[in-house]
């Protein structure tokens, strides 16, 4: 299987002329369809924050991005959910593929080490955290509040405002004790990394973010373990 991973494209709604996409669709669609191409890529895997819904109702989103929505689910791709896709109640927690070597790829969007960086304290205390916030968030005045303290930077559209990728390089060594090659998004970041445990060779990317007009993207031979990342701007 020849896999693409891109993540954190945060559709929106433009407002005074920009979004936090930052793409022209026929742009994106022509940027996706050469690589596509080139890499013969025949599975897509969209691991999470491809809709801001934190900012936005689903319905205006779908709205807003018709052009880059068809196209991305023309392909049909495997739905991995992020923290800004939290009020989705489609998709994957996490992706898991074997090869028929018995190589194990792990995929989440990544959001799991921001609690007690992952551990399994922190990965259950923010299941039921996220679950509350879901559930709270059917009454206006929480959701307001919520949004308001998780709030990013608005002006440049800054999203995370924060970058610290040593938590997510803690987090995936962590999955690498378990699995072969772990991908994750979230940061923004596109990341490569390769290392041994145990004599047994192991693999750490990150796919980055499709958004402010970037192309970011991780590539992934699943029965040979070859990999790419890719930045174009
Ligand atoms: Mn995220």
């Amino acid at each position: 299987m020849q896999v693409m991973v891109i993540s954190d494209l945060h559709l929106g709604v433009p407002q005074d002329g920009s979004d936090i996409f930052g793409w022209d669709a026929a742009d994106f669609i022509a940027t996706m369809e050469t690589v596509i191409t080139q890499y013969r890529v025949d599975t897509l895997v969209l691991n999470g924050d491809i809709y801001e819904l934190y900012k936005w109702d689903f319905s205006e989103i779908v709205e807003h991005n018709r052009e880059v929505l068809g196209y991305l689910y023309s392909k049909r791709p495997i739905y991995i959910r992020g923290n800004h896709d939290i009020f989705n109640n489609f998709g994957k927690d996490h992706l898991l593929i074997r090869n028929s070597a018995g190589q194990t790829i792990y995929i989440e969007h990544g959001h799991n080490a921001d609690v007690l960086n992952g551990t399994r304290i922190g990965r259950l205390f923010g299941k039921w955290a996220y679950l509350l916030i879901k559930v709270l968030c059917r009454y206006e005045w929480f959701k307001k509040g919520y949004l308001r303290v998780i709030a990013f930077d608005d002006e440049i559209h800054r999203i995370p405002r924060k970058y610290n990728s040593f938590r997510y390089l803690n987090y995936a060594l962590n999955l690498l004790r378990k699995y072969d090659v772990v991908i994750l998004g979230h940061t923004h970041k596109i990341e490569y990394h390769k290392t041994y445990y145990l004599n047994k060779k192991k693999r750490y990317l990150n796919c980055g973010s499709c958004s402010l007009g970037r192309f970011q993207a991780v590539i992934l031979d699943t029965e040979t373990l070859w990999y790419e990342t890719i930045k174009i701007r």
